[in-house]
């Protein structure tokens, strides 16, 4: 019963089995993916990034970040499925082929690794970072709530005992600096960013934050509109999209908000499936048609991205 099973597409992966699979990609692709070190966390684990195309700087990127949230396990299993899919169907399907020829991806498949080993060794239901907070027995910052985008505007996220505790200022978490460095660094060429929560089927764009809409409102709506349906093609998954506060719920100091005031016009969150059922605890034979499905929306969304 306890024979170690190895990396599997169809299953959730620890920590240790998904730093295996990145040296393993990087080994069996490397003219394709190379791994960057963003940075590490508080307790010394590397956080790594994939970076999938050819090269050429002048490119096109979109950023996708998985697993912020410790416990949405679906998430880190998509952007394991969407390295492996690009490597995979790169030269055989249209769209992938031209995807990977015309531009480039960056993939940090677990955004919150202390958080994440946590939920696999203590506490399934474990959200933020691992952090140590002063005057306070409670562990840990919401990383979706510690970037700076109105990072004062709501007092339920200032306790450090809460789910959604913000931190105790902006960026002061080495993951949220770490994300924070890497996109600032290459800021002139990421034009999407797509961060994958779970659960409740939504595709979000800015804000969380206010009522107030983007300039690019409508390109945005029109894109989630399209995304969603294409996505339902599918399995008739259903998707909702719209704006992160009316939604879902208001949010301040989201990596989303953050992202698109920097200046990345295309920003987008996906709520994985399921609707609640299941929610966090999402079986494993859900994991596939998840990825599968999701896969057609970020694609379509890198497609458009690269025509405009
Ligand atoms: N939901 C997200 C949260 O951080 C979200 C919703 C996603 C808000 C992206 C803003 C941007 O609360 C979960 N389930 O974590
Ligand atoms: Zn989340």
């Amino acid at each position: 019963k306890d024979i170690p099973s190895r990396h599997s597409y169809a299953k959730y992966n620890n920590w240790e089995k998904i730093v295996a699979w990145t040296e393993k990609m990087v080994a069996k692709h490397p003219e394709m993916i190379s791994r960057i070190k963003i940075g590490s966390t508080i307790e010394d684990n590397p956080l790594y990034v994939l970076k999938i195309g050819k090269g050429d700087k002048r490119r096109k990127f979109v950023f996708m970040d998985c697993g912020i949230h410790a416990q949405e396990w679906v998430s880190p299993a998509f952007c394991q499925w969407f390295v492996y899919q690009a490597t995979k169907t790169y030269g055989k399907d249209k769209i992938m082929t031209k995807l990977l020829d015309q531009m480039n991806f960056y993939v940090l498949p677990v955004f919150n690794v202390d958080g994440y080993i946590w939920s696999w060794t203590k506490n399934c239901m474990w959200r933020k970072n691992r952090s140590k907070n002063k005057n306070s027995k409670c562990i840990g910052t919401d990383l979706n709530r510690n970037f700076n985008a109105s990072w004062n505007s709501f007092p339920d996220t200032k306790n450090p005992c809460k789910e959604t505790y913000k931190g105790p200022t902006p960026e002061s978490e080495k993951e949220t600096k770490a994300v924070i460095d890497f996109i600032r660094s290459h800021l002139k060429s990421i034009k999407v960013y797509i961060t994958f929560h779970s659960y409740s089927q939504m595709l979000l764009f800015p804000y969380g934050y206010t009522s107030k809409l983007p300039p690019n409102h409508k390109d945005l709506a029109k894109v989630a509109k399209i995304a969603t349906d294409v996505l339902s093609t599918q399995y008739e998954t259903r998707y909702i999209y719209g704006p992160i506060k009316s939604t879902i719920y208001p949010i301040s100091s989201s990596s989303s908000d953050w992202a698109y005031d920097l200046g990345i016009k295309y920003t987008f969150a996906f709520e994985l499936r399921d609707k609640g059922k299941f929610g966090f605890l999402l079986a494993e034979s859900q994991i596939k048609p998840t990825c599968k499905e999701t896969m057609l929306a970020v694609k379509f969304i890198a497609k458009y991205i690269l025509k405009h």
